[in-house]
């Protein structure tokens, strides 16, 4: 096992990788930029290291400086959390050359699903379900005229460098097909430096569900059910849960098993995520991340399994804790994501939070790293902690989650508690009656009035 891990993150996904840490008996190292020394996660870590000016080009994204706080510490292993080098298959190459662990998967599997293209043939190839589309990358409008015609219209043209939603183009008839191509490949040259784009068809109604799956790296892979993601503003997951209220158990085990295989035979190491679109009863892959997700514990909620101790336990060599048959959902866990932004225009709201009152009892979970007198700073993302709610059913979840919220108190700054109290009293929300549109489309109708 490892000594000392070292964090190359901040906010509450430090402080929960140093929960796991301290649990296992593993030593900590805190990094951080100037910007964020009297932040939670330097308070909390065993030892920490100034790596730089806050702008994170500079230090959290600082590769030699992480490296070198690395062997300043002698931490044997580093945790990138989420964002930041999370997915950097480079950031996991260099550690190795340097003999330091890195966790998370082979820096190998980490540039093949960091290739959308890449990623949809492996996992074709592995079994899993695809949206019918490209086999590769696009080029000529003779092609993708060939390809829509053949799937039909609408299609849907992406960057295969892409993902998270940037640089997608739709193509309703093939009048548009020609003009959606050449914008989409113009903007994906200037936004990633890459002009490779692929052709998916556009499905119109969609949920977003995805899997969670572990893997030794060795062969044993298994799934831990899924989370519905379908809420979301502006490719921003906005409230996450599981499991998904659009699959019935058969269903779950079915994708779950195709899943877990496919990794297995891929050899994954540690925590992923499998990314489907669902219409209709059928899945369709759209990307696999290959970290842990900020909504990793709706799943650690409904399973019991601790997903970043395991992360550990694997990158360090030892097989998973935990059977497939060992695993079972129980109940049903809702996270909110609670930002420091105004809660109809989302404009970010840093600054200094004056009271800070978390909501506790049965089956609350607040993960972050925010406290009373904390200068919320304006360089970084705007999420000021996350709150999951477990209930043994679905029902029971929505009303503890209904009173947590309103027990949640936060002065200082906006945040968008008040769109969750809105969200969890309506009647689509309450039956589970959503897909990717959905929040969007109530914020634009004005659902949201915070009069
Ligand atoms: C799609 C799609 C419809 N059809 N692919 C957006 C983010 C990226 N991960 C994939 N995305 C989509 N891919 C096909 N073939 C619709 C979206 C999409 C979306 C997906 C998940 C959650 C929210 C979304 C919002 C808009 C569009």
């Amino acid at each position: 096992m490892f000594d000392k891990i070292l964090i190359a993150n901040r906010g509450e996904i430090a402080l929960r990788i140093l929960r796991a840490a301290k649990e296992l008996g593993i030593a900590t190292v805190a990094v951080h930029s100037t910007a964020d020394a009297d932040a939670m996660h330097v308070r909390l870590a065993d030892e920490s290291v100034c790596i730089g000016p806050p702008p994170a080009r500079d230090s959290y994204l600082n590769i030699p400086s992480i490296v070198a706080a690395c062997e300043i510490t002698g931490a044997d292993a580093v945790h990138p959390g989420y964002g930041f080098l999370s997915e950097n298959a480079r950031f996991a190459e260099v550690l190795g050359h340097h003999n330091i662990g890195f966790i998370g998967p082979k820096a190998e599997h980490i540039r093949v699903m960091g290739d959308k293209i890449e990623a949809k043939r492996t996992a074709k190839r592995l079994g899993i379900p695809c949206v019918p589309g490209s086999e590769g990358g696009v080029t000529e409008p003779d092609e993708a005229r060939r390809i829509a015609a053949d799937i039909g219209y609408p299609v849907l043209i992406k960057a295969a460098s892409g993902g998270g939603g940037r640089g997608m183009k739709v193509a309703r008839t093939e009048a548009d097909l020609e003009t959606a191509l050449a914008t989409a490949r113009t903007e994906a040259k200037a936004a990633f430096g890459d002009d490779a784009v692929y052709l998916e068809k556009y499905l119109e109604k969609p949920r977003h569900i995805e899997v969670q799956v572990l893997g030794d790296g060795r062969g044993n892979a298994i799934h831990l059910a899924e989370r519905d993601c379908s809420l979301q503003r502006r490719h921003q997951k906005v409230w996450e849960e599981g499991p998904s209220p659009a699959l019935n158990a058969e269903m779950r085990e079915r994708i779950g098993g195709v899943v877990a295989r496919a990794m297995q035979e891929l050899g994954y190491t540690g925590a992923g995520t499998v990314e489907f679109l669902y219409e209709d009863g059928a899945f369709y892959f759209i990307e696999m991340n290959t970290r842990i997700q900020v909504e990793h514990p709706v799943t650690e909620m409904i399973t019991g399994i601790d997903l970043v101790n395991e992360q550990i336990r694997v990158a360090a060599g030892a097989p998973l804790s935990v059977r497939q048959e060992e695993v079972r959902v129980e109940g049903h866990a809702i996270e909110c994501r609670i930002n420091a932004e105004h809660p109809a225009t989302f404009r970010p709201s840093p600054g200094t939070i004056t009271y800070f009152h978390p909501p506790g009892g049965l089956g609350v979970r607040v993960d972050s790293a925010a406290f009373q007198g904390y200068r919320i700073p304006p360089h970084y993302d705007s999420l000021m902690g996350k709150l999951i709610v477990h209930g043994r059913t679905r029902n029971e979840c929505l009303m503890r989650l209904r009173r947590a919220l309103d027990e949640f108190v936060v002065d200082g700054v906006d945040t968008t508690l008040p769109l969750f109290r809105t969200l969890v009293r309506n009647p689509d929300i309450q039956n589970g009656l959503y897909d990717i549109h959905w929040l969007e489309e109530f914020l634009k109708t004005g659902g949201l009035d915070l009069a």
